[in-house]
């Protein structure tokens, strides 16, 4: 348990990004009192260290903005339909100075372990700087996107020039003038960033390993009059977007994909691809279940790409033979495949010759060497449990979560795990997170646990745990779920499929955001079905 002059708190969070940020205006609203702990120096998480060149968000902005102030959402002007990191970062820090909420956020500070007391059932936490604090309720918001994976290249180390991480990308930004670059993957990371350095590099090599679907993005500047239309119809954008599979307004086509006509189907494709952006792979409502209908999509897209990029050898292989359609998170780009014509950049098939390792002047495949003066590394997330594998999360009996999740995580709703009371884990896995907007979805959950902890003080309970019946029944329904989507086929990040040594298992709930809303709310309104409320 923790020293007797431990200072205590009803709430620890951890983490000052979208999520962290709202539990603590959240909590604190409530009057409870709330210590966030921020490894960073600032707020705003991903969109704090992710600040590669061409790095955007992929939801629209005005949807990717909080909801809990109408003040703020009038006050606010985005400048694109997309917004960049640099601006997304802004926006996090205006909402931190608006709602005075650095003033409870330590920074510079890295939780380092969460140890229950099973007699007070409260969490003693401890961080990389020597703090020891008590709290009754320990919250982690770190992301399920946050933890970047640099994958163990043989001989990295011993390369003499610099290596840059996306997920890490230095302050100062980086200059590439007149370098010979290379980048490393080929996910939403590499394929936003790829056409900046292609522009200032000498000569770029990418390094793929699988072909990944993008569309164009279809960004635009906000003129004054599409922001005041957007700002006048907040209300009713916002009520469509909670109703939405995906947390934004978007509606699939009354039909399904092989019900349409071939010409229904191409105008349907035709208007979403002018739309641009990721909801291209939900222009009908079965096409990530059905691969027939996957298919159509998929040839459409195949049709649209060849016609840009020059070579029909590198369109080849730029296009996935491996998977469908919006089964891995599909990329939103500017010009990423017309950068395949210029001539300083080369693309590396790592299918043909696999990477064997670094040496110090470049990288070797099992057929050629590569000189360059910087590595790239896009190389994506150990997502989902990454960051919560790295804080030593101790609950009953003196078991680690690490361990208790080592087959996979197994959660009910989200929210609730057996031997792990008052430990809350937002927009993780068990929930839709990653397949829905991430600003509403983590409104959603911390509205969700403030509601908990105010009903548990209504009571005078101690404490609120998923019951292990209800986390099994809940693992099912995540399979069955997904099992029946073309999502679980590809080997992405959602699976673990990303990281060696992960089990293969299907993180994410896949009844969309709005059934997903329905089933915690409903859970909440029954007294906490599922749940055993501690009285003390
Ligand atoms: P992603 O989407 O996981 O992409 C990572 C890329 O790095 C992907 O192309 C990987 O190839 C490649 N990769 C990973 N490890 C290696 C090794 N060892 N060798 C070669 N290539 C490798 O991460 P992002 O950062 O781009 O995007 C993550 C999410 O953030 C995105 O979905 C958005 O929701 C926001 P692979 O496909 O595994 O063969």
């Amino acid at each position: 348990s923790a020293p007797e002059n431990a200072a205590e708190y009803d709430v620890v969070v951890v983490g000052a990004g979208v999520a962290g940020l709202y539990a603590v205006h959240r909590f604190r609203r409530q009057g409870l009192t709330v210590r966030a702990f921020e490894a960073a120096s600032g707020v705003g998480g991903v969109w704090y260290w992710n600040r590669y060149p061409g790095a955007r968000c992929d939801v629209e902005s005005v949807d990717y903005s909080y909801s809990f102030s109408p003040e703020l959402e009038q006050e606010w002007d985005w400048s694109e339909k997309y917004a960049t990191q640099p601006e997304i970062l802004a926006y996090l820090e205006h909402v931190a100075d608006r709602f005075d909420l650095r003033r409870d956020i330590q920074f510079d500070t890295r939780v380092t372990s969460a140890t229950l007391d099973e007699d007070s059932l409260r969490w003693t936490v401890r961080t990389d700087r020597g703090d020891v604090v008590s709290a009754r309720f320990f919250v982690v918001a770190a992301g399920p996107l946050s933890n970047a994976n640099t994958p163990d290249f043989d001989g990295l180390d011993t390369f003499t020039g610099d290596v840059f991480h996306t997920a890490y990308w230095p302050h100062e930004g980086v200059d590439f003038t007149g370098k010979r670059v290379a980048v490393i993957g080929t996910g939403s990371s590499g394929i936003q960033s790829i056409p900046h350095i292609a522009e200032q590099a000498d000569q770029l090599f990418v390094f793929q390993r699988s072909a990944n679907y993008s569309v164009p993005a279809g960004n635009a500047p906000l003129d004054d009059a599409t922001r005041a239309e957007q700002k006048a119809g907040y209300a009713e954008r916002r009520r469509l977007s909670w109703e939405s599979g995906g947390g934004s307004p978007h509606r699939a086509h009354p039909k399904l994909t092989l019900e349409a006509s071939e010409e229904e189907r191409r105008a349907a494709y035709e208007e979403r691809w002018k739309l641009g952006g990721v909801l291209y792979s939900k222009t009908f409502a079965d096409q990530l279940t059905d691969q027939a209908a996957n298919d159509t999509a998929r040839e459409f897209w195949e049709e649209k790409i060849r016609a840009v990029i020059d070579d029909p050898a590198i369109a080849e292989l730029l296009i996935p033979n491996d998977h469908a359609i919006g089964a891995k998170r599909i990329v939103t780009d500017s010009g990423y495949y017309e950068t395949y014509n210029r001539d300083n950049v080369h693309l590396v098939n790592l299918k043909a010759a696999p990477i064997v390792g670094m040496d110090a002047t470049g990288i070797n495949t099992t057929d050629a060497h590569y000189d360059v003066d910087a590595i790239v590394l896009a190389t994506g997330f150990d997502a989902m449990t990454g960051s919560l594998d790295k804080l030593e999360i101790v609950g009953r009996d003196g078991l680690a979560l690490k361990d208790k999740w080592a087959a996979g995580p197994e959660t009910y709703l989200g929210l609730g795990i057996d031997g792990f009371p008052n430990f809350f884990n937002l927009t993780g896995p068990g929930s839709p997170s990653v397949l829905a907007n991430m600003v509403l979805h983590s409104e959603l959950h911390v509205d969700w646990v403030a509601d908990a902890i105010a009903y548990l003080d209504d009571r005078g309970a101690t404490a609120i745990e998923g019951t292990p019946e209800a986390v099994a029944d809940w693992v099912e329904e995540c399979r069955n779920r997904a099992e029946a989507s073309l999502l679980n086929t590809a080997n992405s990040w959602y699976l673990g499929a990303n990281i060696p040594g992960r089990p293969r298992v299907f993180m994410p709930f896949l009844g969309g955001f709005a059934g997903y809303r329905q089933i915690i709310t409903e859970v909440a309104d029954s007294g906490y079905k599922g749940f055993a409320i501690i009285e003390s």
